[in-house]
């Protein structure tokens, strides 16, 4: 049996960061030999927790070493950009519904739909009775804690407080820590805000012939946010939509503060679009919604209204 490569989508947010290393953890401490190896450049708040605690996180520029590979919070081929072969995919363990796992032919498969991946990861050290180190516990809970934003968003699930009890008690992290990750995430001053627009165009999705684009902020200071660089945010989503000929494109600004959503568009295609899923109503480029709402949420949601 031979090293395996553990890994995420190319850039892994703190999910796909957190899960690499801590699978190939398990793996290594049952029985067999792994190695997590993160393509691209982690999310902000994956860097910020591994500078705070001093956990290294392993980039690699390629798989071409490795003749197995298992992929974690993810199943979709096109996220890879070329990178792997997808014969090479041993398995797969995602908690998305929008996946297309057909490529991988030779994987064995866990799609469960928690709020987290690292709830699944979790949960193997916890059903196997292996122990569990305390960088991978800080990382695995701060993938649930980031996913489920911090257990308000509805995407959260009782698996995911159950493992994250269990990973405080390990990490000794306080119930608060939250709040640093959070703020670690919502810095969005000068070009930073188009940058991290601009990063999520890498996730075209086409649903029939429509191609599409949502990009995520999940921040402290959204409303802020909006009421400060509104027009700069509907001018680049309005440049992104014409530079990759996009049909909808909306940002889903998530307030982690006041629980709440922001659709902001001004394509009025895509007001129409959200106006037919959720019923709301756009002023001056945006709806609003109560409760968290995330992005992968949200798809299955308009693929069923395209589709039709
Ligand atoms: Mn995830």
């Amino acid at each position: 049996m031979g090293n395996i490569l553990v890994t995420s989508y190319i850039n892994p947010d703190m999910d796909g960061t957190a899960c690499a290393v801590a699978y190939a953890e398990f793996i290594n401490k049952t029985g067999g030999l792994s190695t997590a190896g993160l393509l691209g450049l982690p999310h902000e708040e994956a860097l910020y927790v591994s500078e705070r605690f001093n956990i290294f996180l392993p980039l690699i520029e390629n798989t071409d070493d490795f003749t197995k590979i298992v992929l974690v919070d993810v199943s979709e081929l096109r996220l890879f950009a070329g990178k792997i072969v997808p014969e090479k995919v041993i398995e797969i363990i995602d908690h998305r519904q929008v996946g297309q796992t057909d490529e991988f032919v030779n994987a064995k498969k866990q799609i469960e739909l928690v709020g987290s991946a690292a709830t699944l990861v979790a949960e193997k050290f916890i059903g196997n009775n292996v122990k569990i180190s305390r960088d991978s516990a800080i990382l695995l809970l701060s993938a649930i804690i980031s996913n489920t934003l911090n257990f308000k968003g509805s995407v959260t699930t009782d698996r995911d407080r159950v493992v994250a009890d269990f990973l405080f008690e390990v990490s000794k992290l306080e119930k608060d820590y939250y709040k640093e990750l959070f703020a670690s995430k919502s810095d969005m001053a000068g070009e930073k805000l188009k940058n991290t627009l601009m990063a999520d165009k890498i996730v075209v999705r086409q649903i029939s012939d429509k191609r599409i684009v949502v990009p995520q902020l999940e921040i402290i200071g959204a409303k802020e946010l909006l009421e400060q660089r509104g027009p700069e945010i509907l001018e680049i989503l309005d440049e992104m939509k014409k530079t990759d000929q996009l049909d909808f494109i909306f940002l889903n600004l998530v307030d982690l503060e006041n629980i709440c959503n922001y659709f902001v568009t001004k394509d009025f295609e895509t007001q129409k679009l959200i106006n037919k899923i959720y019923g709301l109503d756009f002023v001056e480029g945006h709806a609003i919604k109560e409760g968290l709402v995330l992005r992968k949420q949200i798809w299955p949601l308009i693929v069923s209204k395209l589709e039709k």
